[in-house]
């Protein structure tokens, strides 16, 4: 047996795990000892981590759709007819009929290698991927008030904060790692403050819980700040140096009082006066958000409230402090870095700028798109108007994951292609012309990129299954079928330095340095050879940083007598996006092996539902059937459930109403009705899910 250093597939924490290798097969992981960030321990996902990617189950060959089942291809006749596919689109509708969704849990190697195919190959800026879901609006948000949406800190400095603000964010569950971190600085003294709806396992840990009502994140925010503005407790010496003017955000809130805040919030005047106080007098208070604020359809209005009290507080560019946005994916912040994104390059270099256009055409010997791109939601609504004909969907599963389910399956069935490239036949996978198996993670070399920047480096430890090749090779292999001759780089080493040379926040990054340095985060150029671990100390990228008066949106669709329930979706511990990877585990199975509905007892007993008892949930959009938790986790009135489970898929039931700025979809509010089933009879998966389409085992 031996050991290959590697990264976790899962969170963007980006723990550091050995694979141990045995007959080239993965039969374990061990944690990799030193790892600055995890320290030498994993989470129950990071050791599962060889059920994820077990050959069982996985796809082995290329698949052809014929007649409605799959049967085995040839890389050539798949390839050809992927070819032969965007082609047809390309001479119908030119290059806006076309797009690529990419993989945020993939490399940047095959990220850049997607965003170069859409591009150079394609013609388009159709390119997106999940974080449109998930961060897309800390990029846009963050960008407007400081010029950069990244993570401003480091995980490390949570051990340097005397004050920790979490909000929206299940972290102990979700980041498991930075979840241990902060309960070990509150162990030595810091105080925790968590911002949910729900009693999240950090809630009940935590010193204050701030249980404000579901989407009242602006209120709440605003209200703290009025509060610190009314007593003077700013940071005068921040704002007059680093920031632009706060009058116009002054003036928006001087009418504000915090009996206003606790009426819309539910939280009462002496909490709101307690936390304005600790968070404006900390030494430094390291602030971290997740999904709690960013699925709202005011999701970049919500970032841009925290991001005013974090300024007008001057708790940003020192260590400790900070605005740190904990991005999911084990590499979405890479992806996102990459420029899988319509409207920039590698390095958030921007589409419409005539010289990152100039260099881009010259460097890759391609003409440069000129039309604007589609989000990955724009995509799906282009295909049900007949707008879009063909699609790559590289390692997403977007039939559990987008919201409104119906909706988002009409769209993949009204295109005339669709290739989806996966590691297992998903849900999405089974809708689709052709399907390629792509190798995992630990099949590859490359790199990824963690939430704080951090680019580290996975190895091959293994060959991958049958046929099954890396993301950035099948493209390669597609663009020179389709005549485009730069994409065939002889390793991945090769494309990270085409990558790097193009990208100014990467120009001092290669594999060898990496290497010597338990990877390194970005900015990481000339004048940072060794990475940066806190941004904006002495400026912010647009200069000074700018406060935005914002206002309180409520959801798009709040209780009524008809659906009388708010409903938020969120995670579970032992799972992990749409389920595809850790529902192999029997081990994590066993922990939650099935999707419940949680709700308060006092909902529980005016229904006359007692716990476990099977019921069904039902939207403007669709229904579902599950069993029901009876928990005070979540308070009266507010129903929530975890979007894992594909016997129960919540998108189901979501609502697709969007942030304007970012097209982000409100998944974690809308109304639903909840009624029991009859005694004896069991919950029901929905017919919407029981696609057609042969079961992978056999073929
Ligand atoms: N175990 C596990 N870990 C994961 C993942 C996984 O699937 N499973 N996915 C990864 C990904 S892609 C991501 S993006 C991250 C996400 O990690 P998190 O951001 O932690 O994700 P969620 O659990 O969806 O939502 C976080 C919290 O937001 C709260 N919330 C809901 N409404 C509001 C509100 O109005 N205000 C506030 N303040 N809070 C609210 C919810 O109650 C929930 O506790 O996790 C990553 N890690
Ligand atoms: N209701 C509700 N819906 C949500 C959310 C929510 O909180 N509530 N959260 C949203 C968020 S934040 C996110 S990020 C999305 C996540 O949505 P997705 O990205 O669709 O979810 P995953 O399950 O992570 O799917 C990724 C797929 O990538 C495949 N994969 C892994 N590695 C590779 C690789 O190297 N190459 C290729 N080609 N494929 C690979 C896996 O097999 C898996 O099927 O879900 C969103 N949906
Ligand atoms: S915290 Fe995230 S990166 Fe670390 S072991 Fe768990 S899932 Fe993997
Ligand atoms: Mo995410």
């Amino acid at each position: 047996m031996h050991v290959v250093p590697s990264i976790c597939t899962f969170c963007g924490v980006g723990c550091g795990l050995g694979v141990r290798v045995e007959d080239d097969r993965v039969v374990g992981v061990e944690p990799q000892p030193g790892h600055p960030i995890s320290q030498g321990q994993l989470c129950s996902k990071g050791w599962a981590t060889s059920f994820a990617i077990d050959p069982v189950n996985r796809l082995t060959s290329p698949l052809i759709k014929e007649c409605g089942s799959f049967r085995r291809a040839s890389w050539d006749e798949a390839l050809t007819r992927i070819s032969d596919e965007f082609h047809m689109a390309l001479d119908e509708l030119g290059p806006s009929g076309v797009g690529i969704i990419s993989c945020a849990r993939a490399t940047n190697e095959d990220n850049y290698a997607a965003q170069k195919f859409a591009r150079a190959v394609l013609g388009t800026h159709n390119i997106d991927h999940c974080a449109r879901i998930c961060h897309s609006l800390s990029v846009a948000g963050l960008l407007c008030t400081l010029g950069s949406g990244a993570m401003s800190n480091s995980i490390a400095d949570i051990d340097q904060a005397d004050l920790i603000l979490i909000i929206g964010a299940d972290v102990t569950e979700n980041h498991a790692m930075i979840g241990a971190r902060i309960l070990r600085a509150q162990a030595r003294g810091a105080t925790v403050i968590v911002v949910d709806p729900r009693k999240t396992r950090l809630a009940r840990l935590a010193d204050i819980h701030l249980q404000l009502r579901l989407g009242s994140n602006i209120a709440l925010f605003n209200g703290l700040l009025q509060i610190i503005l009314a007593n003077g407790w700013e940071n005068q010496a921040f704002l007059a140096t680093r920031c632009e003017t706060i009058e116009p955000l002054r003036r928006h809130l001087a009418r504000l009082t915090p009996e206003q805040t606790c009426a819309s919030t539910g939280i009462s005047i002496a909490e709101l006066l307690q936390v304005a106080y600790l968070y404006s007098h900390a030494n430094a208070a390291f602030t971290a958000y997740g999904m709690g604020i960013t699925q709202f359809q005011s999701g970049t209005n919500n970032v841009v409230a925290v991001s005013n009290l974090v300024l007008a507080c001057g708790q940003i560019g020192r260590p400790g402090t900070g605005i740190n946005p904990l991005r999911g994916q084990n590499n979405v912040q890479g992806a996102c870095d990459m420029g899988c994104l319509p409207n920039v390059y590698p390095g958030y270099q921007d589409a419409n700028d005539r010289s990152v256009q100039e260099k881009f055409a010259a460097a890759w010997a391609a003409p440069i798109p000129q039309q604007p791109g589609l989000t990955s939601l724009g995509m799906s609504r282009a295909a049900l108007h007949g707008q879009l004909r063909a699609l790559m969907i590289m390692g997403e599963e977007p039939v559990l994951t987008d919201p409104d389910q119906h909706q988002v399956s009409k769209a993949l069935q009204a295109l005339d292609f669709l290739v989806v490239v996966e590691l297992t036949l998903t849900e999405t996978a089974r809708l689709a012309d052709v399907v390629l198996p792509a190798a995992a993670f630990a099949e590859k070399d490359g790199t990824f990129t963690n939430c704080e920047r951090r680019v580290q480096r996975v190895r091959q430890a293994i060959a991958p299954p049958g046929e099954a090749r890396c993301d950035w090779q099948i493209l390669g292999a597609l663009a020179r079928r389709m005549g485009y001759a730069g994409m065939n780089w002889a390793n991945a080493e090769a494309l990270f330095d085409e990558m790097s040379a193009l990208t100014p926040i990467f120009s001092a990054m290669s594999y060898a340095a990496l290497d010597g340095h338990a990877g390194l985060q970005w900015p990481c150029d000339a004048a940072h050879p060794h990475g940066s671990p806190v941004l904006h100390e002495h400026s912010f990228p647009r200069g000074r940083a700018r406060l935005l008066p914002v206002t309180q949106v409520a959801p798009d669709e709040c209780p009524d007598a008809e659906y009388p329930f708010a409903f938020t979706t969120h995670r579970l511990h032992f799972h992990y996006g749409g389920g595809s990877m850790t529902r192999k585990s029997p081990l994590l199975e066993r922990e939650t092996p099935e999707a419940l509905l949680f709700m308060h007892p006092a909902d529980g007993a005016a229904l006359s539902l007692h716990d476990q008892q099977a019921v069904r949930v039902r939207s403007r959009r669709g229904w579902l059937e599950t069993r029901v938790h009876l928990t005070d986790d979540v308070p009266p009135g507010t129903l929530a459930m975890p979007y894992h489970f594909r016997e129960a898929p919540c998108n189901l039931l979501t609502n697709s109403a969007q942030d304007p700025n970012s097209k982000m979809p409100e998944l974690k509010a809308c109304a639903v009705a909840v009624e029991p089933l009859p005694t004896g009879v069991l919950p029901r998966m929905p017919e919407a899910i029981l696609l057609e389409g042969n079961h992978h085992a056999g073929l």
